[in-house]
């Protein structure tokens, strides 16, 4: 008898889930909202599947570098991972428009930014394999530097920190040496006397404490970069349908949070280097508007270079306004 309950129970088991677990790789740190944002996703996605999905957030580049994180998810050596959209424009040019210079003004604006890239991304990731969850944008870039800038003349023969392929661009477009240092080592890339200026968020400012060596910071709101959380489609096809709808909606409750999130801290990070002595001006007219010239430019390279997709995007955007 009692033999015969527990074959029964044996036999029950496969019935309750089986777990499963996924590693989710991102390059920024633990601390950092995207981050947060990420871990309470996991947490949702853990309960909502009743322990049928855990979800394991390696942060800080520990797992893969930022900038491997997308080949290693499509290859499947982790099975989910978050970047920063932007840097994927090798082979996806279309995830290029969050940072072309001066087009995205807003949090609004940047949503509809998103709505409209969304579908060419998902049509992307589909062929290789990939599956969007959701994304969330950095709080807008300004121009941090160690001495004041009046004109776009006072970057030439300096050193700019970049962190995408838009960045190193604008760099070389300013006559500066462009200097790729990931965000967990602004600091140390800093104090090491490596870099003279940057164009980065307000918040990665704060988190990077650089206030030993910038002195000054000007809110240009140059554009709205977004992060990407995504996964392998054949894990995600792998789960049981009511997991898989645990994700989904784990994911859509994540990007609504992720958004007001980084609209909350965007105020405040500038308050916060204030406070810390930095001095936070308006560019002057002359910068303002070769820094306009120039994300024109930026602008015109970038439609020729992405074509139609480009347009897909652009049009409907300046339409809609
Ligand atoms: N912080 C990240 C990307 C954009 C931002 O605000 C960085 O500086 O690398």
């Amino acid at each position: 008898m009692i033999k015969a309950l527990m074959l029964a129970a044996l036999a029950a088991a496969p019935m309750v889930h089986a777990q499963t677990q996924w590693k989710l790789a991102t390059g920024y740190r633990a601390e950092s909202f995207h981050t947060r944002n990420i871990v309470q996703f996991a947490q949702e996605v853990e309960k909502a599947s009743a322990g049928a999905l855990r979800i394991e957030v390696h942060p800080n580049n520990a797992l893969f570098k930022l900038s491997d994180i997308a080949a290693a998810v499509e290859g499947g050596k982790a099975q989910a991972g978050e970047t920063i959209m932007s840097s994927l424009v090798r082979d996806l040019p279309i995830a290029g428009a969050d940072s072309v210079p001066f087009v995205v003004r807003t949090f609004a604006d940047a949503r509809r930014m998103w709505d409209l890239q969304r579908p060419l991304i998902d049509t992307h990731f589909a062929g290789k394999g990939m599956k969007a969850l959701y994304a969330v944008p950095w709080p807008p870039q300004g121009l941090f530097s160690i001495a004041p800038v009046r004109s776009a003349a006072d970057f030439r023969g300096t050193r700019m920190r970049t962190y995408n392929p838009a960045t190193v661009r604008i760099a070389e477009l300013l006559n500066a040496a462009p200097v790729d240092v990931p965000m967990v080592e602004v600091n140390k890339a800093l104090s090491g006397g490596k870099l003279d200026s940057m164009i980065t968020s307000a918040l990665t400012g704060v988190e990077n404490q650089v206030w030993g060596q910038i002195k000054h910071y000007y809110p240009i709101n140059a554009w709205f970069p977004k992060n990407i959380v995504f996964v392998n489609q054949q894990a995600f096809d792998a789960l049981a349908p009511p997991v898989r709808q645990a994700v989904v909606k784990a994911a859509a409750d994540a990007e609504a949070r992720g958004w007001a999130m980084s609209e909350a801290i965007s105020e405040e990070s500038v308050a916060e280097l204030q406070r810390k002595g930095i001095k936070v001006d308006r560019a002057t007219a002359e910068l303002d508007t070769e820094l306009k010239r120039l994300g024109e430019r930026f602008s015109r390279e970038w439609v020729q270079s992405v074509g139609n997709e480009a347009n897909k995007v652009f049009i409907p955007f300046y339409f809609q306004r």
